[in-house]
């Protein structure tokens, strides 16, 4: 009280919270924010980015550019206020009626901060609620004009500005990005003539034809309803009930029980809009088309196990991958590939191209590039951005139309329902990330958190009273396909093809490697042995064994039991005999960009070999891996020669999960500390038994001989990931462990069980 009357803070004895130290804080308590990435009114998210630089030919012409600088906000050098911009003294102590009293009503401070609080946080996605999001910009090959007026393909050279999320399906908001599950891949593309969401996934199709079918895919696959378990996971009772029960859903498991759905990657993925779409040109003819993601990086997965281990390690695997990426400037890139036909060719295909459980095989209708997308910018905020995106297959721009698919009309519907209820009503157009940049004029007024301020007294159309305006752009804008009428009846049913629910799966299978396939079967026993109804077991086994009868043995016997009979065949045409498509293997893209950004941990201990550390550093960094120091404590290492190193990361908190290869340097004294540390030794094993390159130099072989690592393939032959070298030819293994790194995994280790 008597420090009160002073006028002194009563606090006193905590500097940080009252006086001069915390009107000024120590330097690194705030970070300024760098500059932002554009200027309102100059330029564009694309056309600004010191990253991406300015292109030529001109880039695309979007008016409204810069509606994210409108909202970016940075408090440095601010100070702080409430939401009503008043100032605020003290954000430390709520207004209390003395020292010891209850706290006021009154404090209008305290209520505005704890009800803000008590909001923030939104419904999250029904599906997809687990995702990563980065901006970039789509840049077109070639002037696709004769097949589509959309506007993004315009002109070779012509960039138009995106945001792209990837996500999980099933598992929660704050679930683990290695789970198995397909990965959504949505593509907003801020178009001249407004967004257009490609809203795909990294498998070309899917478990059902009809969307009358998905909220009872999605209740199955989530948690069970009862018990809430398990999380982010297919491997339960009730999911393999309803598919065991819904054999069109067969194709899609083979794809969701493959690598596929363990990526390495989000940058290792494909992308697909899984159904089939129209082009539209501006005379008004159509084709069909099927649109591809393909990974300049190539298509890479990670192994069941290491996901798994990984799920614990860094639940944020993929996020931080691709973040990571992106701020060491290895900007991720897809080239956009089209498979087009017309609507008679489409007619001979021994499938339905409306039948979303099917593909085009790329031998049927070859895929044609016409344009990459680069990922240059990681969001300023996740909430504003990657978490309020709202992506909608219904918004599509002149040029695009939609097919009859039953599973994309439905979506039409969904999306823009859903975001109704997840962000709080019909306005969420005008949320920064969604805002189209081009402009946007209609008489659709009010609403919840409306905040366009429409000027005039007209919001009707026909009017006089605003000159006609905004009027109806007629030819020029969005017109759907006139397609010509068919009279049947009215009917809830399918066309008799979709019930061929086996020639694609057995497709997918017979393109499949070796090592492929018997992660296929690992796939399916895993998940089966997790099922506790035996009769579900079994009667997925009967659907196995329409697929392929080695698949069926394969998965039957980890299971302990005969396979069954085949189920019935819903269909009594003649099959489809499909010839293996190499396209559909994971192996058919290696990608072209070598070592670069592969996580290799170079383990260390004191008297390690400081100039062979150094070599096998500079190597990595050379082709764009990335070398990271691994010791038992964050201590720093004195090297043989007596320098010190940084360690950057431990074998506790690193574990090799995260590594794609490992390497072991020379060093007496260190190979011997080493080789004692089960941490190191475990390290090693999971390096080996997750067939990732080692390289091990002079006494470093050591701690993989002490680990039982064996020194050749189970065929005898010699391992090309595992190198071993004496330090005099460390140049060439270098070389060799680079080639391995490249490769990503030397499935022929791979035996079941593992040896090591
Ligand atoms: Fe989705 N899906 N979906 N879906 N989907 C949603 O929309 C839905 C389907 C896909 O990063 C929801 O905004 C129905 C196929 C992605 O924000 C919801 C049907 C494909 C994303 C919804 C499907 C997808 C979603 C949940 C069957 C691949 C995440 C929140 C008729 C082509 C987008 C939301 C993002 C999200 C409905 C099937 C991809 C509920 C009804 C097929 C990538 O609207």
């Amino acid at each position: 009280a008597a420090d009160l009357a002073a006028g002194i803070a009563y606090n006193s004895n905590k500097p940080a919270e009252h006086g001069e130290a915390a009107r000024t804080p120590p330097e690194g308590v705030h970070v300024a924010a760098g500059a932002p990435a554009a200027t309102a009114g100059t330029a564009s998210e694309t056309q600004s980015s010191a990253k991406v630089g300015s292109g030529a030919p001109p880039l695309g012409v979007n008016p409204n550019d810069g509606n994210l600088d409108r909202v970016r906000s940075d408090a440095g050098g601010q100070r702080l206020t409430t939401n009503q911009g008043v100032p605020v003294g003290d954000n430390q102590n709520s207004l209390k009626a003395h020292l010891r009293g209850p706290t006021l009503m009154e404090d209008f401070i305290l209520r505005e901060k704890i009800t803000h609080f008590d909001h923030e946080r939104i419904p999250e996605r029904i599906v997809h609620a687990r995702g990563s999001a980065a901006h970039g910009y789509f840049e077109a090959y070639q002037d696709l004009g004769g097949i589509t007026r959309a506007a993004p393909f315009a002109q070779a050279g012509k960039r138009t500005p995106v945001f792209v999320r990837f996500s999980t399906v099933a598992g929660e908001r704050g679930s683990s990005d290695t789970a198995r599950d397909v990965r959504g891949f949505a593509v907003k593309f801020y178009t001249d003539e407004g967004n257009w969401d490609l809203v795909g996934n990294n498998m070309p199709v899917f478990f059902i034809q009809d969307a009358m079918k998905f909220p009872d895919l999605v209740h199955s696959v989530k948690p069970e309803p009862h018990h809430g378990m398990p999380q982010a996971a297919s491997a339960h009772d009730t999911f393999w009930d309803f598919t065991s029960l819904m054999p069109e859903s067969m194709h899609m498991l083979m794809w969701t029980m493959s690598d596929r759905a363990i990526p390495r990657s989000y940058r290792m993925m494909q992308g697909f809009g899984v159904h089939t779409y129209r082009l539209v040109n501006a005379d008004g003819a159509s084709v069909f088309c099927k649109f591809h993601w393909q990974p300049v990086a190539g298509t890479h997965s990670l192994v069941w196990e290491e996901s798994n281990k990984i799920m614990g390690a860094d639940p944020d695997f993929h996020r931080r991958d691709l973040w990571e990426a992106i701020e060491a400037g290895a900007y991720p890139q897809w080239e956009l590939g089209l498979q087009v036909f017309t609507e008679e060719e489409a007619e001979a295909f021994p499938f339905d191209v409306l039948d979303a459980t099917k593909l085009v095989p790329e031998e049927l209708v070859p895929v044609q590039l016409v344009g990459r997308m680069t990922l240059n910018r990681n969001p300023d905020n996740f909430f504003a951005e990657t978490e309020q995106v709202a992506f909608c297959t219904a918004h599509v721009v002149p040029g695009i139309d939609f097919s009859n698919d039953p599973l994309l009309q439905g979506r039409i519907h969904s999306y823009v329902d859903t975001q109704i209820s997840r962000l709080g009503g019909p306005n969420f157009h005008e949320l920064p990330i969604n805002a189209p940049v081009c402009p946007v004029h209609n008489n659709q007024r009010d609403g919840m958190h409306r905040q366009t301020v429409n000027r005039g007294r007209v919001s009707y159309e026909p009017n006089s009273l605003g000159g006609g305006c905004p009027f109806q752009a007629g030819a020029a804008g969005f017109t759907s396909l006139r397609e010509q009428a068919v009279t049947e009846d009215k009917v809830r049913g399918k066309p008799e093809l979709f019930a061929d629910h086996y020639s694609q799966a057995r497709l997918f299978w017979i393109s499949q490697s070796p090592a492929e396939q018997a992660h296929i079967v690992g796939g399916f026993r895993f998940e089966l042995s997790k099922v506790q109804v035996p009769a579900i077991r079994e009667r997925m086994l009967s659907m196995l064994a329409n697929v392929d009868a080695t698949l069926a043995h394969g998965v039957a016997s980890g299971l302990g039991i005969p396979v069954p009979p085949p189920q019935p065949l819903a269909t009594a045409l003649p099959l489809p005999q499909y010839a293996p498509s190499p396209a559909l293997s994971l192996l058919a893209r290696p990608g072209g960009q070598g070592v670069k950004t592969r996580q290799v941990a170079i383990l260390i201990a004191p008297g390690v070999d400081g100039d062979g550390v150094e070599a096998i550093r500079a190597a990595l960094l050379a082709d764009g891996a990335v070398p990271h120091l691994l010791a038992g404590t964050l201590n720093p290492v004195r090297t043989a020669g007596g320098a010190m190193l940084a360690v950057e990361k431990t074998l506790e908190n690193a574990p090799p999960v995260l590594f794609d290869a490992v390497a072991v340097p020379d060093g007496a004294d260190a190979a011997e500390q080493l080789s004692r540390d089960a941490l190191a030794l475990d390290f090693v094993r999971q390096q080996y038994r997750h067939c990732k390159p080692l390289l091990a130099v002079g006494a470093g072989t050591a701690l993989l001989g002490k680990a039982g690592i064996p020194p050749l393939l189970p065929d005898g032959s010699p391992d090309p990931s595992l190198i071993g070298t004496d330090p005099s030819d460390l140049a060439d293994a270098l070389a060799a462990f680079k080639t391995a790194l490249a490769g990503h995994r030397a499935f022929q280790r791979e035996t079941d069980p593992p040896l090591v």
